[in-house]
């Protein structure tokens, strides 16, 4: 007979932290939110770390070359999609690890004799101010000079006039030349008083925008997850098929993580896998493994210290149908909880600690906050980023509103048949486990992680921790019932306005 556990499958949702002493000398600021991604060997330094405890899901529709980089320019991590060709995923890769942080390629760019009329919709579409002039329009033609938004007024001005009657023409452009420092370049920025500052090579062709945005942006966000090069960091996600030649040539690209994408790790193929990779890269790479929901999982994974984290989660994404599906999964906080319980036992029997992710299924900032207190060392997130300016989908406008696709990987549209083949890549997909959808676009990365982490730092201190361990070890939770549940909203009041949408309370009411 089938075995029953005496265990409800949980959420997030119906657990509550318990408030514990905050100190005096404890401030949101000062929390440590750093979290290890290797493995951490008793009393050693981790092998490889990120700033902020957030990375983002393996998933065409949010972890492409831009969220990347702007993910770890906040010091988070992205794990670049396996379901496409190995040289595209690796085109990605190299992207982010060659871009110069603080110099961006131009991609709003106009010629001389374009009319402003035609510049007004270029920025109206790209919401840029600055546009390079360039000699044919494009973001290397040589540089005849720069037009921003201050240089006409859109409702006085002829549009039918040319770009060249309102730029600032060339010989009057400040710009630095092709081999600058970023230091420098922003030095004369300030020195000049200017936003941008355009570099040029010697024959006068365009090769960058450096923006004085960006360096304020950079002041403002000192966790930039950076390699020993100074490179920024980016993960890779890699299937249970192709891996001996996938896994290689990311790590020529100089990936800095690697983790397999599978709703379900518990697997010989997917251990066949990890051993290869052990076999042939030793424990130089980061290796993630997953996903599971046990602690028998947890324990197939680590077995002969292989993996480096354990990602938990099955059927709680948000576009997941996986458990309307198949009838297979478990609730993330039970899960969660199962694997952490598990994982801690495990480090008290071979003093090596494994870190945990706990990916999918997070609808708002709240969870995220309760998922860390109850063991996670980092949370995977998908709706999250896909909804951000960043991630790699068209925005689009419904009833007036701007929405961005979202789509999961086990969708006929990701074709990831790698995924949900159960090993069988030739035969046809026989039904979806994802659904294809829309969420609303939300900003910048930037802007919706600072409320987010703010609101984590702030819990933090409520219960009287600095860092992410100690928040992990204080952590008292209680379950909520119903009824607390209602006495937590406003439901005994009117409310005539909010502010609510605008602090990304429920990400899936910001529009
Ligand atoms: P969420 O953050 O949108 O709730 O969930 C993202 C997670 O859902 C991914 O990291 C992945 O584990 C899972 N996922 C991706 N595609 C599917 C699917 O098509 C899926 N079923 O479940």
């Amino acid at each position: 007979m089938a075995t029953i556990l005496s265990d409800t499958s949980r959420t997030f949702s119906e657990y509550l932290l318990i408030p514990r002493l905050t100190r005096s000398s404890q401030r949101p600021d000062l929390v440590d939110l750093a979290t290890p991604l290797s493995v951490v060997e008793q009393n050693q330094i981790p092998r490889f770390s990120i700033n902020i405890p957030v990375v983002s899901a393996c998933m065409q529709s949010v972890s492409g070359t831009d969220l990347s980089i702007s993910l770890a320019r906040q010091g988070g991590l992205s794990f670049v999609f396996c379901s496409q060709p190995i040289e595209e995923q690796v085109e990605m890769v190299r992207q982010v690890k060659a871009h110069k942080a603080g110099f961006v390629t131009s991609d709003s760019n106009t010629t001389e004799e374009t009319s402003i009329r035609e510049v007004v919709d270029l920025m109206r579409r790209s919401g840029h101010s600055t546009v390079a002039v360039t000699s044919d329009g494009s973001a290397t033609g040589v540089l005849k000079g720069i037009i921003t938004d201050k240089d006409f007024w859109e409702f006085e001005d002829d549009l039918d006039n040319k770009v060249k009657q309102h730029m600032t023409p060339i010989d009057e452009v400040i710009y630095g030349n092709d081999g600058v420092s970023l230091r420098d370049a922003n030095e004369l920025l300030h020195k000049h008083k200017k936003d941008c500052l355009p570099i040029l090579n010697k024959k006068g062709n365009l090769v960058a925008l450096v923006f004085k945005k960006d360096y304020e942006d950079h002041r403002r966000h000192p966790l930039e997850l950076l390699d020993d090069s100074k490179r920024l960091c980016v993960g890779a996600a890699v299937n249970t098929h192709d891996y001996s030649d996938r896994v290689p040539a990311l790590i020529e690209a100089g990936v800095d993580a690697i983790c397999f994408d599978s709703s379900d790790g518990f697997t010989e193929y997917q251990m066949e896998g990890i051993k290869w990779i052990r076999e042939n890269f030793g424990n130089a790479v980061v290796l993630g493994g997953g996903n599971v929901v046990s602690a028998e999982g947890f324990d197939y994974l680590v077995e002969n210290s292989l993996v480096d984290f354990v990602k938990v989660g099955m059927g709680g994404g948000s576009i997941c149908i996986t458990r309307e599906q198949k009838g297979i999964g478990r609730g993330q906080a039970s899960a969660l909880l199962d694997v952490v319980q598990r994982r801690d036992e495990y480090f008290k029997e071979t003093g090596r600690y494994i870190p945990i992710c706990s990916d999918g299924g997070l609808g708002n900032d709240t969870q995220i906050v309760i998922a860390m207190a109850m063991g996670a060392d980092f949370v995977m997130m998908g709706r999250y980023f896909a909804q951000t300016d960043e991630s790699p989908t068209p925005k689009t406008s419904i009833n007036g509103q701007m929405y961005k696709p979202y789509w999961g990987e086990g969708t006929r549209r990701a074709q990831n048949w790698q995924r949900y083949n159960d090993g069988m890549s030739s035969r046809q997909m026989m039904f979806e486990e994802g659904v294809d959808a829309y969420v609303p676009l939300v900003g910048p990365v930037a802007e919706v992680l600072e409320t987010t982490l703010y609101k984590l730092r702030s819990t933090m201190v409520n219960v009287g921790a600095d860092s992410l361990s100690e928040f992990r070890e204080q952590a008292i939770l209680t379950m909520v019932s119903e009824q607390s549940v209602v006495e937590a909203g406003t439901s005994t009041v009117f409310q005539f306005s909010s502010n609510r949408e605008l602090d990304n309370s429920d990400w899936g009411n910001r529009g």
